[in-house]
């Protein structure tokens, strides 16, 4: 370790390389992805969605790809030593972009811990986690209208889409208290149009 980096880790100094770190959270449906592509590009970050990267993984057939389809098409969570690996790899390509959009990561708390370590790590951290609020039934209406053109089997029926919503109040939901003790976890309406609500979190996301 360093001179300068043993003084700062004595003093607990951190000191930020002024990139903007953003989770947008929610449950599925709740339009993380929808907004995190505008988000990305009025602010300049890089989306980070770790659905897409699986389903990416997926459509070429690749080994992760393969080991993630069974948990996926069940409506259940890819085991976290898979999905940390690949969102490592992820943000390493982008060492020197204006800050992350995290969408649909963390989704437990162990991902939660391997974020903030590895943003640490950078002497980085997460700004902010923002939640849009979306009720059980508006979701499976969303995801059974995507369903009918994505292609997606874990859209395409009902039981697995409240197969999802259950591990997301079991495994995910405790994630927005984990950051809520430190203060960065912000709840908004997620119901509205796309519009609206990409405007709640520009003026959010513009006060960090
Ligand atoms: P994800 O790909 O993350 O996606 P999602 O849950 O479908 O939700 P999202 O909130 O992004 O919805 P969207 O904007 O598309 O996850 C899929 C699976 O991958 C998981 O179940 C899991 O198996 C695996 N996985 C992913 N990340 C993981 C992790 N970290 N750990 C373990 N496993 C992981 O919106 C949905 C629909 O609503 C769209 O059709 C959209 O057009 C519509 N919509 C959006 N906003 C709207 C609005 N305001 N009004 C009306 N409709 C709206």
């Amino acid at each position: 370790m360093g001179f300068i980096k043993i003084i700062k880790s004595i003093l607990g100094i951190r000191m930020k390389k002024g990139r903007k770190n953003v989770i947008l959270f929610g449950p599925p449906g709740s339009g993380k992805g929808t907004q995190a592509k505008q988000l990305e590009k009025k602010f300049g970050l890089i989306q980070v969605s770790t659905g897409d990267l699986f389903r990416y993984e997926l459509g070429n057939n690749t080994p992760l790809g393969q080991k993630a389809r069974s948990y996926m098409d069940k409506g259940q969570l890819v085991p976290d030593e898979i999905t940390i690996g690949m969102l490592k790899n992820k943000i390493d390509q982008y060492p020197d972009c204006g800050g992350f959009i995290f969408d649909g990561f963390p989704r437990t708390i162990p991902q939660a811990e391997a974020l903030d370590n590895l943003l640490s790590d950078g002497e980085e951290q997460v700004d902010q986690l923002i939640s849009l609020k979306v009720d059980d039934d508006e979701i499976v209406r969303r995801l059974l209208e995507r369903g009918k053109t994505s292609g997606r089997a874990d859209d395409a029926n009902e039981e697995v889409i409240r197969k999802r919503i259950e591990v997301y109040k079991a495994e995910t939901a405790p994630v927005y208290a984990y950051y809520d003790k430190k203060s960065l976890s912000v709840e908004i309406e997620g119901i509205g149009s796309i519009e609206e609500i990409n405007d709640r979190l520009n003026a959010l996301i513009d006060s960090i």
